[in-house]
C-alpha cells in the first residue's frame, strides 16, 4: 500500500474500482474511508451486472474522473492495465491470469487460509493508520465470500464488538441488490461508506436500507422459482437451466452442489442478459473447475469465461457459443434458442 501511494499523484481522486458483491463493496468502503480520513481525495466506482474492468466503457468512466491513482479491488488479477498510464494498485484474491504490468499487487491467492479482498484492504489500510472502526467492513467481506470466515481472528474480533447475527444479516442485505434485475449497488455502497456498524444496515429505515430489503424480497421470489428447475445429468456434469433476470445462478449451483456431491454442477441462466447465457459452476468433489472449463473452452469465449476459484467459477457466453459448449459436454438438449 505504501509503495502504491508513493506512485500516486496528488491532483485528482484515487479511484477505487470494485466488484459489486459484499466483499468488493466492503473493500471499496474500507479503502475510500481510510484514504479520506488520511486526507486523500478518493472516489468509489463499481463494476455492475455485465461490465468488466477491461473494456473501453469502464476505461472512459475512470478517465473522466482524472484520477491521481487507481485501486482495482476484488475484480481479478490480469496482466493488462485497466487504465494504461495510471498508477495502479490491484487488491484481489482470485486466481491470477497474469501479473499486472506497471502496478503494485496485493494478492491473497494461495495463502492459507485465503483472505478475501476486504480483509486484504483492511490490512493494507493500516499503512494509513490504525483502522479499528472499519473492521466490521472486513468482516462483511469475509462472511460474504466464505460464510464461516475460515477462522480469521479479525472475524471473531468483529463479531464480539458488533454482533454475529447483525454482521451476518447485514452481509445478506448488502449482497441482495446485485442479484436483482436492476443490480443497482448504489444503496449498499452508500451505507457501507457512511454508517458506523451493521445494525445501521439491518435496522435502518432510510431509503437505502429499505432498498436492500426490497431487493432481498425480489431475489427470494426468483429463487423460489429457480429451485423448481430439475437437473439434467450427463456423465460428470449436472446442468440446471434457469430463466431469470436475477443473478440466482450462483446460489442455485451452490444448493445443488451439496445434493450432487460427485458432479460438476452448472447452473445456466438464459434470462440474465438478452442474447447471453451466464453460468455458475460448483463442485463438491474437489475437482479443479478452472482446469475443467479450460479443457472445454469453446471458440468465441472471452475473458469472462472460467475465472475465479478452483471450486467456484463460471462464465458468460453468447448463445451460439454456449450451444457449442454444452453440446460438447454431451447435453445438446440444454441448448438455448436465439
Ligand atoms: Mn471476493
Amino acid at each position: 500500500m505504501t509503495d502504491a501511494l508513493a506512485t500516486f499523484g496528488r491532483e485528482g481522486p484515487i479511484v477505487v474500482l470494485s466488484h459489486f458483491d459484499a466483499d468488493g463493496l466492503s473493500a471499496a468502503a474500507i479503502l475510500v474511508r481510510a484514504l479520506r480520513q488520511a486526507g486523500w481525495n478518493s472516489e468509489p466506482l463499481v463494476i455492475g451486472k455485465t461490465g468488466s474492468p477491461w473494456e473501453v466503457e469502464t476505461r472512459d468512466r475512470i478517465a473522466a474522473l482524472k484520477p491521481a491513482g487507481l485501486i482495482v479491488a476484488d475484480l481479478g488479477t490480469r496482466s493488462e492495465p485497466v487504465l494504461p498510464g495510471c498508477p495502479t494498485l490491484v487488491v484481489d484474491h482470485h486466481v491470477p491470469t497474469g501479473e499486472p504490468q506497471d502496478a503494485v499487487t496485493i494478492s491473497g491467492n494461495g495463502l492459507n487460509p485465503e483472505p478475501t479482498t476486504a480483509l486484504l484492504a483492511w490490512w493494507a489500510a493500516h499503512a494509513l493508520g490504525e483502522q479499528p472502526d472499519l473492521l466490521w467492513l472486513a468482516a462483511i467481506g469475509l462472511i460474504g465470500d466464505m460464510a464461516d470466515g475460515l477462522g480469521f481472528p479479525e472475524l471473531e474480533e468483529a463479531q464480539a464488538r458488533w454482533g454475529k447475527t447483525a454482521l451476518r444479516d447485514a452481509t445478506s442485505l448488502i449482497n441482495a441488490p446485485r442479484r436483482t434485475a436492476l443490480a443497482d449497488a448504489g444503496p449498499a455502497l452508500r451505507l457501507l461508506l457512511t454508517v458506523d456498524g451493521p445494525k445501521r444496515i439491518t435496522k435502518g429505515d432510510d431509503a437505502d436500507a429499505l432498498a436492500l430489503h426490497a431487493a432481498k424480497a425480489e431475489v427470494r421470489a426468483a429463487m423460489d422459482e429457480g429451485k423448481r428447475a430439475a437437473p439434467l445429468v450427463m456423465g460428470d456434469v449436472a446442468l440446471i437451466g434457469l430463466n431469470s433476470p436475477c443473478q440466482i445462478h450462483p446460489l442455485i449451483a451452490q444448493q445443488w452442489r451439496g445434493r450432487l456431491k460427485d458432479k460438476i454442477v452448472i447452473a445456466a441462466n438464459r434470462g440474465y442478459r438478452p442474447g447471453w447465457v451466464h453460468f455458475a459452476a460448483r463442485s463438491a468433489s474437489g475437482r479443479d473447475l478452472i482446469s475443467f472449463l479450460a479443457e472445454h473452452r469453446p471458440d468465441g469465449a472471452d475473458g469472462r469465461y472460467g475465472n475465479g476459484h478452483a471450486q467456484a467459477t463460471g462464465g458468460a457466453l453468447p448463445i451460439a457459443v454456449w450451444n457449442a459448449f454444452i453440446a460438447d459436454l454431451g447435453l445438446p438438449q440444454a441448448q438455448v434458442k436465439a
